[in-house]
């Protein structure tokens, strides 16, 4: 990653908010790459209102959460050992709306990560045009191989302290990388239990029976590919008829998979973090849903269902699916899944388009590559925005205590995507970016953030 010192910036303000940036937060990579992409991207924006932004420390202020917490998270495994685990949530900016975004347990879970996340979700809640600040959360517990008494017991704990800071109009955790249903549905006990009310809003992707929307489970997945399309068909395009590959399997990835075969998509493969597997007759996408939401286990099992499938095991620093040759590339896995390297390959495949379902899969120097390469990229915090924007829904529906049908829920995601779409194209066309909708995005999410935390005064 390129430091500040190196990059061609004309603003001397924005050079030394990144400058001080670098200088405090040295130890968090993922984090300072976030911060990057999108302060560069903004440029022109800053360059217009260098001096009322200096002068408000604007930037300065952007770029510190109002709060971290940071806590002790004890549980007693099937076998009577005890464990400690350390929980996170950042809250990163308030000014939209009550906190909002996923909570993530994975063993790589840190600091760096979640404040990443933390700050991505700002830009990605202002975009959806629903009340919604940005925040995350997590912790570096290992879901993998824990029974399903353990999840429990790790998810109670983790509430008995998370509960002290959230609340329907606080912050409003859901799902990320390691926690779906289950969790949420365990999380939520816990917190009625302690706090005896029954305040729906307070986490979204809810099961159906208890304040769950519909859709949510779709929504990412879904999402994305609305976008996807509405990005093609800007640029004369037509989605049906492509060959696609995904990364991942899990809830993004899987419908993501499943739209993507409405639209007329051939999928060719999708992966987890062992290794990929390649179907030329194109995924079935039930066979996946049976390995990964009911059976928990890994994605080569795909192969005792259809033997006629291949399976690659993941070696070295490329993972294996990204040296399939396909029109669409969607990485729904993790951050920076594709390096510079990957997206080189990508590129002399012949990729057409590239669908952010993860946020920040993408370095920042696979960015630039894809976007000098005229590789449309549908960038994170946009194209993956329709699964926070559902959670938003849903708090709507548990504020009225009604809920909407599929079709309504789905119709509402559809057209918000379609906006996200137009809103990263006006920024695109008014800045004269040239399609470049990953400073699209940045742009106009921004100019909200500016507004409103200009409009609150020096907090
Ligand atoms: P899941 O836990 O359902 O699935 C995660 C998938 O990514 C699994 O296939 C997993 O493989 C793979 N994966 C995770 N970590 C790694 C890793 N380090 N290397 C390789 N593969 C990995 O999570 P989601 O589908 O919910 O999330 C996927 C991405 O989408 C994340 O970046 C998340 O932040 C983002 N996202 C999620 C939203 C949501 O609504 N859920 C909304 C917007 C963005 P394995 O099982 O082998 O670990
Ligand atoms: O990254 C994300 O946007 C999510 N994990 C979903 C957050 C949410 O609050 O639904």
């Amino acid at each position: 990653m390129k430091n500040c010192c190196e990059m061609d910036l004309k603003s001397q303000y924005l050079e030394d908010v990144l400058t001080n940036l670098e200088e405090k937060n040295a130890n968090e990579p993922e984090f300072l790459q976030a911060v990057k992409e999108v302060l560069t991207t903004i440029e022109p924006v800053i360059i217009k209102n260098e001096e009322k932004f200096k002068k408000l420390s604007l930037l300065e202020r952007l770029v510190e959460p109002e709060r971290i917490i940071s806590f002790r998270v004890p549980w007693i495994d099937d076998e009577g050992k005890i464990h400690v685990n350390r929980g996170y949530r950042v809250q990163f900016n308030g000014a939209i709306g009550p906190y909002k975004g996923g909570l993530r347990f994975h063993p790589s879970v840190n600091q760096s990560i979640m404040k990443f996340l933390g700050f991505e979700q700002i830009f990605k809640n202002a975009l959806t045009t629903r009340p919604i600040g940005g925040g995350k959360g997590g912790s570096d517990f290992d879901p993998k191989g824990k029974s399903d008494m353990e999840i429990m017991k790790f998810c109670q704990s983790f509430m008995n302290e998370l509960q002290k800071h959230i609340g329907q109009d606080v912050d409003v955790p859901a799902g990320d990388i390691g926690v779906g249903g289950r969790e949420i549905g365990y999380l939520f006990g816990q917190y009625r239990k302690i706090r005896n009310t029954y305040e729906a809003g307070v986490l979204t992707g809810k099961g159906l029976s208890y304040g769950g929307s519909l859709a949510r489970t779709e929504a990412t997945g879904y999402g994305l590919m609305y976008f996807m399309r509405e990005m093609l068909k800007a640029n004369n395009i037509t989605v049906s008829g492509k060959t696609a590959i995904i990364s991942g399997s899990g809830n993004v990835a899987i419908y993501a998979c499943e739209k993507a075969q409405q639209m007329g998509v051939k999928v060719l493969a999708m992966s987890d973090s062992s290794g990929c597997i390649y179907d030329e007759n194109g995924i079935n996408i039930n066979v996946i849903k049976e390995i990964k939401e009911v059976k928990r286990g890994r994605i080569k099992e795909y192969l005792n269902i259809v033997p006629k499938a291949k399976y690659t095991e993941n070696t070295g620093d490329i993972p294996a699916i990204y040296k399939i040759k396909a029109d669409i590339i969607l990485p729904c896995a993790t951050q920076n899944d594709i390096n510079l390297e990957t997206a080189e390959i990508i590129v002399s495949n012949g990729a057409i388009a590239v669908g952010e379902g993860a946020n920040m899969p993408c370095t920042n120097e696979a960015v630039e590559f894809f976007i000098r390469n005229n590789v449309l990229l549908a960038p994170g915090k946009a194209a993956n925005a329709g699964g926070v924007a559902t959670s938003a829904l849903e708090m709507s529906q548990n504020s009225m205590r009604m809920s909407w049908t599929f079709e309504e829920v789905d119709k509402k995601l559809e057209s918000i995507m379609i906006n996200i779409f137009n809103q990263c194209k006006h920024a695109d066309e008014e800045y004269n970016l040239g399609a470049n909708y990953v400073a699209g995005a940045n742009i106009a999410a921004f100019k909200k953030i500016a507004e409103a935390m200009i409009a609150q005064g020096i907090i």
